[in-house]
């Protein structure tokens, strides 16, 4: 489905898919939880899957002869760590607008876990005060113009990399590969449970899936807590990214399975049930994830199984999405395990 779209390579090739024997046990044994490891997919900045999406997005940076890019997320944002990671890769500069996404009480929030990583890559972090919206940010326009203002050729890459015209591509190669893995391991899987913010993850397999006729059987966690603004997106940019690789299937709204009820209390707050998900995986499997992404959805995935939502014998593939460096800034709430 991708052939016709130039690629450059970020990552090391296909993500393994791992067993969660134990989780699957704990739960009852009824469903077989596996994962896809796309937060092993690179060796830049621990990875994760933004990378797949730049993969589609820096091969026009460079064409158009940019010197920065220009991004934009919340304080521990993994997508801009993976934009900064990029950046010192191919040789850019990188501008990083981190916006006051998550009301967080730890002192070191917006010291470790990503926001780190991304000044020791050599990015410029600045902090701002506006709060959560996965739509375009006026910070972010603001930033854009500055660069051009002093002389500077900046590229531009939305929150996600999610509304880029190119941003829904890499996940539908997600879906390519699935299908190839599958055919080795001698079985499809039933779902594909995924965690949503700003979308084009969650678009992208879509497109990829609905090759097959598999798009319902995507189960998006939404952890944006803003999920009507996220759903629109989702479809939105599904239906996009299907015109470009000419699907032969319409995208409606039912096509985006988007759950809404483990997003709480909001955007980058953990509740209670998501830190012992976090925890169960972690000490069952040895698997982190984190309070803003992938605890969600693992918490989603969890309760998902125990109400019986999966029928018995579902094979299950929860992706994993590389959010965890952002656990670095949680460290009161974890702190007695
Ligand atoms: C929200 C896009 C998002 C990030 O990391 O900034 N996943």
């Amino acid at each position: 489905m991708l052939k016709k779209f130039e690629r450059y390579p970020l990552t090391f090739g296909p993500t393994p898919i791992e067993k969660l024997d134990r989780l699957s046990e704990h739960l009852g044994g009824k469903v077989q939880i596996y994962a896809k490891r796309e937060d092993c997919n690179s060796g830049l900045a621990f990875g994760g899957n933004k990378l797949r999406k730049l993969e589609y997005i820096v091969p026009d940076a460079i064409a158009l002869g940019a010197d920065t890019l220009v991004t934009v997320g919340g304080v521990q944002s993994n997508h801009t760590r993976m934009v900064a990671a990029v950046a010192a890769k191919i040789g850019m500069k990188c501008l990083l607008v981190q916006e006051s996404w998550v009301p967080h009480d730890d002192i070191v929030y917006d010291r470790v876990g990503n926001i780190l990583l991304s000044r020791i890559m050599g990015a410029e972090v600045r902090l701002v005060d506006e709060s959560f919206d996965i739509g375009i940010r006026r910070s972010w326009e603001k930033a854009l113009y500055e660069v051009k203002a002093a002389g500077g050729r900046p590229y531009p890459i939305p929150a996600g990399a999610s509304v880029h015209p190119n941003g829904g591509l890499g996940y539908v190669g997600f879906a390519e590969e699935v299908r190839t893995q599958e055919k080795q391991l001698g079985f499809a899987f039933d779902y594909i449970v995924v965690c949503t913010v700003t979308g084009s993850t969650h678009a992208g397999m879509l497109v990829g899936f609905a090759k097959d006729g598999r798009q319902r059987n995507v189960i998006g966690i939404d952890a944006s807590a803003t999920p009507a603004k996220t759903k629109a997106q989702v479809l939105g940019i599904a239906q996009h990214t299907a015109t470009l690789v000419e699907l032969a299937t319409e995208l409606v709204e039912d096509d985006v399975v988007l759950l809404e009820d483990y997003a709480h209390p909001r955007y980058g707050i953990p509740s209670e049930q998501t830190k012992e998900a976090i925890r169960l995986c972690a000490r069952l499997e040895g698997m982190i994830t984190d309070p803003v992404y992938e605890g969600k959805s693992m918490q989603g995935m969890i309760d998902l199984v125990q109400k019986g939502f999966f029928p018995e014998g579902s094979r299950v593939l929860y992706a994993h999405l590389g959010g965890a460096p952002a656990i670095n800034g949680y460290g009161y709430a974890f702190r007695d395990g």
